[in-house]
């Protein structure tokens, strides 16, 4: 090679070498986009019902949580109201949905009078400072990335901790994962087990918390979204053919899910909802407290296709305090409601 062609090669390398860093500095700076969703500005709808639908997660890298903790009266049956504790002002609080390698950044404040807490099972961190109290008037900050995929509880982590969780204090976080689900679903729900041991506080008329009954495990009622039976008073609508996808998560706080639809079976599971943990072909699974799992199904014309559909926890004492919805698949005619 001459001396002059040498000269040349060299010049376009260290053009293009420099092309390389400038790339390199530009994408370092360009600052990745943070999502803000506030709990205490855009509180989940809970009537006529909790609204199960969940929407997709945003694309931003980082997501960011503001989440009051307040105390409030809240409806646990038809017209049966309860004094609770609140993440997000509902039981559940609202869902917290995010991708797999997102950071995700909690600000927890609390605005109740009493000493509260907040605990990630998506999140590998350390609990002490993360999870650790947080007086009335005061907020905490951590963030964690969600590396894990799933179906996951939050609750609140103050001793006794069957206390907080009875009063209502968890919701549901979803962490797809980052090769997405493998499949496309027309419909995805959130559905929270949990139950509830009231009583009649004789001075207004309410329910307020049992102690004893939650450490005998005497549940009053068992419900998904917070409130008995409300989805056979206004059930889940798919269209017929739909796929559609059910993250469910039980927050307890001392029974097991057995998660079940009456007239279909699975054609997905995924324990803690993990796609890498799959299972095909499933009657009922069973969910321990504290744990979640995806759930998928297809309402196809000729099998599970227009009619009632009845999602109960099998264990039927456990159904009959509550846990039964319907879901409506097209336009039916008829009525399956009082079937289960
Ligand atoms: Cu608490």
């Amino acid at each position: 090679m001459s001396s002059r062609r040498k000269a040349l090669t060299g010049m376009l390398l260290s053009m293009a070498v420099a092309a390389v860093a400038f790339l390199a500095v530009t994408g370092a700076r360009r600052a990745p986009s943070v999502a803000l969703v506030d709990f205490g500005k855009a509180p989940h709808a809970v009537t006529p019902v909790y609204d199960a639908a969940v929407a997709p997660a945003s694309s931003a890298s980082i997501k960011e949580f503001h989440i009051p903790i307040t105390h409030g009266r809240i409806e646990i049956a038809p017209g049966k109201f309860y004094e609770g504790w609140l993440f997000g002002g509902t039981v559940p609080g609202p869902v917290l949905r995010v991708n797999q390698g997102d950071r995700v950044r909690i600000v927890v404040t609390n605005e109740s009078p009493m000493p509260h807490s907040i605990d990630f099972h998506a999140a590998r961190i350390p609990m002490n400072d993360a999870f650790g109290p947080i007086l009335p008037g005061q907020s905490k900050s951590f963030e964690f990335t969600a590396g894990d995929p799933g179906a996951f509880m939050v609750h609140c982590g103050t001793a006794p901790v069957l206390t907080h969780i009875m009063n209502g204090m968890y919701f549901a976080m979803i962490v797809d994962p980052a090769g997405g689900w493998g499949t496309r679903a027309d419909k995805e729900y959130v559905l929270v087990q949990s139950e509830f041991y009231a009583q009649l506080d004789s001075a207004n008329g309410d329910l307020v918390m049992d102690r004893h009954a939650a450490a005998e495990r005497e549940a009053t009622q068992v419900v998904f979204n917070g409130q008995a039976f409300q989805y056979k008073q206004h059930p889940l609508e798919v269209a017929e053919g739909d796929r559609v996808r059910f993250f469910v998560v039980n927050a307890g706080p001392n029974f097991t899910s057995d998660f079940h639809i009456v007239g279909a079976l699975f054609d997905r599971v995924y324990p803690d909802g993990n796609p890498r943990n799959v299972l095909e072909g499933v009657q009922t699974w069973g969910i321990p407290a504290g744990g979640g799992a995806v759930f998928e199904t297809t309402f196809e014309k000729g099998k599970s296709g227009e009619g009632m559909y009845a999602f109960v926890t099998h264990a039927f004492a456990d159904a009959e305090k509550g846990a039964v919805g319907i879901i409506k698949v097209g336009n039916p005619g008829g009525n399956a409601m009082a079937m289960h």
